[in-house]
């Protein structure tokens, strides 16, 4: 039986209102569940709002310019015997439901790359059917006026559908090719040669994801933009790691994986609060520090589609048990591609840790506007020399800080790598 709902915007992060630059429905429509159905652009990013079912449009609400915010109806659809993608009962279409990548400008306040769900397959142009230009005529007049071929565009967007990020990125690498410097924040940077490879034996083209675009874009940026400097340290661990296993086995009656990472975002809180610079932003002009009063912690997470960081907030008032189960639900809606751009936005500090992979060192890059990162490496039984001569085995958990060193200076970053270290061997000085 089909049933008569109603799209609403869902939550697409810090907007009052955002204004709408393409509708990509009409009435009679089909649409499946995910398909953008509108694009959004504020002054920092762009982003496509799915559909959260598959359907046939009735009547669309909306038009090109209107400003909406969260909870204006978008369109109707009949949808037959319903659920949402995001599994949404039927009475709660109000709720957020997935929001496409973001493609611009990551917001100021965003952690790492300003990504979120599931981004829709990019084609290149070769793959677009019929050689079918996808681009709305906001974006066919841009071009127009740039003098830009769209057939030499590829568009990032579902069934390569062109934005106006994609325009500028071919305007970019055009201007590069030609051996122009291209600015990056003020750095002039000369562009690496175009080698075919075929030359030298047979080659394949992948198109990255589009999460790793938006990412690779961003991690860019902060290391062309931030002096970084990565400071190293260890901490023992081998009291922690019994504390932890000793309570395994609550952690799973509650249902949770209760990891090293936990203790971690605890010790980064404590080392914040004493080391307010590192819970910070650095303002444009370079001037002003803004001070955070508020603990916010991303955490890397490795996806199918790229790196994500989403934001854990408030690390300093949640306790071990519910930071797992936070961390554990949130990495698992990155790896679904579930988050929404909110989930990646008002981090203060973040955390890498490949701990789980392997690796003894790594610098990690400094998720801007943020002023500092920790990397965490796999932990390893070593000995360990004791006053009265003899060798000890310890698990001994290597750190890795790196910061922008506009902020920070050696000598801080080198009291707060001693002050976390000195909290993880002993967690109870979380407690001072
Ligand atoms: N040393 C030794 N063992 C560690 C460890 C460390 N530093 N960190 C985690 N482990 C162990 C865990 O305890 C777990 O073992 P058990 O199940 O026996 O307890 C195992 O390694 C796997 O842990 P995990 O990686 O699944 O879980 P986590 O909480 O440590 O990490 C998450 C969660 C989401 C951060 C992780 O899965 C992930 O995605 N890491 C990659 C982050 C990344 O890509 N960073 C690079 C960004 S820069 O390019």
């Amino acid at each position: 039986m089909s049933e008569i709902k109603t799209i609403n915007l869902p939550n697409v992060g810090d907007f009052d209102e955002i204004e709408i630059i393409e509708v990509l429905i009409v009435p009679n429509d089909e649409v499946q569940a995910e398909d953008s159905i509108i694009v959004l652009e504020s002054d920092k990013a762009t982003m496509e709002i799915p559909s959260p079912f598959a359907g046939k449009i009735q009547s669309v609400m909306v038009n090109v310019g209107d400003r909406i915010r969260e909870g204006t109806a978008i369109a109707t659809i009949e949808v037959a015997g319903a659920v949402s993608v995001a599994e949404t009962p039927a009475a709660e279409v109000e709720k957020p439901a997935e929001v496409k990548a973001p493609v611009a400008e990551a917001p100021k306040a965003a952690a790492v790359p300003p990504a979120a769900s599931k981004p829709a397959a990019p084609a290149s142009n070769t793959e677009r059917s019929g050689n079918q230009i996808h681009a709305s005529p906001s974006i066919r007049r841009y071009a127009r006026e740039l003098g830009v071929m769209l057939d030499q565009v590829i568009g990032s967007g579902a069934k390569g559908r062109i934005s106006k990020q994609d325009v500028k990125a071919f305007i970019k690498t055009a201007m590069s090719d030609g051996g122009r410097p291209s600015s990056g924040g003020g750095v002039a940077i000369s562009a690496m040669p175009e080698i075919d490879f075929s030359k030298f034996g047979e080659i394949e083209i992948k198109e990255l994801s589009r999460i790793k675009k938006i990412s690779g874009a961003h991690l860019h940026r902060s290391w062309v933009n931030v002096p970084h400097v990565t400071q190293f340290d260890e901490a023992d661990i081998t009291d922690l790691e019994a504390f932890r296993k000793s309570l395994a086995k609550e952690a799973e009656k509650r249902g949770v994986r209760l990891t090293p990472l936990v203790f971690l975002m605890k010790a980064v809180a404590s080392a914040l609060q004493a080391f307010p610079e590192f819970n910070a932003s650095l303002e444009n002009t370079g001037e002003r520090l803004i001070l955070k009063k508020y603990i916010n912690i991303g955490v890397a997470v490795d996806t199918p589609n790229g790196l994500m960081v989403p934001v854990i907030r408030d690390v300093d008032k949640k306790g071990l048990f519910d930071l797992a189960e936070e961390v554990g639900a949130t990495a698992g809606r990155a790896r679904d591609g579930k988050l929404l751009p909110a989930d990646m936005q008002g981090g203060c500090f973040s955390i890498s840790s490949l701990g789980g992979i392997g690796g003894t060192q790594f610098t990690p890059i400094v998720n801007a506007p943020e002023v500092a990162i920790l990397g965490v490496p796999r932990a390893k039984m070593q000995p360990v020399y004791q006053a009265d001569g003899s060798f000890k085995p310890r698990l001994i958990l290597p750190l890795c800080l790196s910061y922008d060193h506009r902020v920070i200076d050696g000598a801080q970053g080198a009291r707060f790598i001693t002050y976390l270290s000195q909290v993880i061997t002993d967690i109870r000085r979380v407690l001072l």
